[in-house]
């Protein structure tokens, strides 16, 4: 595909590009006359247009909590949280800068709200997920919801949902926040919208998605085809304690652990239809088994340590780093302590495609 742009710029020239058959001067010569007509010849560019295995520019990376929360914390000194619309820190992945994603579908960042801020109220075609890593009670609104939130909750801000944050606390918090950017803009789809009130009028109960949609019953009337979620906060309190139940009597799974996923209540899919999220615990001296599978996926320690092995390289992580592995590549987990990892990828959209494979 190189061949076919420079950078990620299109050209627009009609010179024909050299090609490995453009040495013989017949073939450069038809080459060129084609271009005059926006043509080029397939059976130069196939074997990069249809590859054997899936090829990524992303690379493996990971952010160690410790030492970017100085630099997230200095930016609360350069400008308000309102000023900047959203205060953060974007992770690139380093073979991919210039380009706001940590994969090649996927943008990641770090955002931090101090005490007595708010960031207004917005929506558009992007969806949105918070995994809470720093600090407690500052609050998310969504679709006439509020939630206060707390470490390790996983929050929705599905496609077109109105949101707002603020931080009624008296710490700073960060959190790390996922969106389909990237895929939303391949698309090319983008809409978005600020609202006329800063901050959102919320017409229920705290948290009351969790309790309504949550629990195993739904109220009269719920739009059951729903493809997304309609749970706000899948608080880790909630959530946490099962992983301990699958423990107790399920079979360790050898490459994941005991594993959970972020569910839509109305069908059991994932919580969105681009992005899918997971919680895996793995026990003390866990040694996993390789694993690949084509959505390049980002993971969070949120308990204990460990490492990951992916190809060549192993990354050490504990609590609050985030990292990154790319698609296809092989990787294997490790513990020292028990641990839970949380992770997130584009396997739902690959799956509606039907085009996400795994390899045990
Ligand atoms: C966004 O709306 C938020 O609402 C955070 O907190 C990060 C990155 C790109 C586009 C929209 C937020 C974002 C974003």
């Amino acid at each position: 595909m190189e061949a076919a742009t420079v950078g990620s710029q299109p050209r627009t020239d009609k010179k024909a590009l050299v090609y490995e058959g453009s040495k013989d001067p017949r073939r450069a010569a038809f080459y060129e006359k084609i271009s005059q007509r926006d043509m080029t010849p397939l059976w130069e560019v196939l074997k990069d247009l249809v590859t054997r295995e899936p090829r990524t520019a992303c690379v493996p990376a990971i952010w160690h909590f410790d030492e970017v929360k100085p630099l997230v914390m200095e930016s609360g000194g350069l400008l308000t949280a309102q000023e900047a619309e959203r205060r953060v820190l974007v992770l690139e992945n380093p073979a991919l800068r210039g380009q706001s994603r940590i994969t090649n579908t996927l943008y990641a960042g770090l955002q931090l709200i101090l005490p007595g801020e708010i960031a207004g109220a917005h929506r558009h075609t992007a969806s949105a997920i918070r995994l809470i890593l720093d600090g407690e009670g500052a609050y998310t609104q969504v679709d006439g919801e509020k939630t206060v939130m707390k470490y390790g909750d996983f929050v929705l801000t599905p496609n077109w949902t109105a949101h707002d944050h603020g931080n009624e606390s008296k710490v700073p918090m960060i959190w790390l926040d996922v969106l389909d950017v990237p895929t939303v803009n391949f698309f090319e789809t983008a809409f978005a919208e600020h609202l006329d009130d800063a901050v959102q009028n919320t017409a229920r109960v705290n948290n009351d998605s969790l309790w309504r949609f949550g629990s195993g019953v739904l109220p009269d009337g719920s739009d059951t085809s729903m493809i997304r979620s309609p749970v706000v906060n899948y608080a880790y309190e909630r959530v946490r304690p099962i992983l301990d139940r699958l423990k107790k009597t399920d079979e360790v799974n050898p490459h994941h652990g005991f594993r959970l996923r972020y569910a839509n209540p109305f069908n059991g899919g994932w919580s969105s239809p681009t992005m899918g999220a997971q919680l895996s615990l793995m026990p003390a001296n866990f040694k996993g088994e390789s694993y690949r599978s084509t959505d390049a996926t980002i993971f969070v320690c949120l308990e204990g340590k460990g490492a990951t092995r992916i190809g060549e390289e192993t990354l050490d992580w504990g609590p609050r780093d985030v990292f990154v592995v790319p698609t296809w590549k092989p990787y294997a987990h490790r513990t020292e302590g028990e641990s839970v990892l949380f992770s997130i990828s584009d396997r739902p959209a690959q799956e509606a495609l039907g085009i996400w494979r795994e390899l045990n």
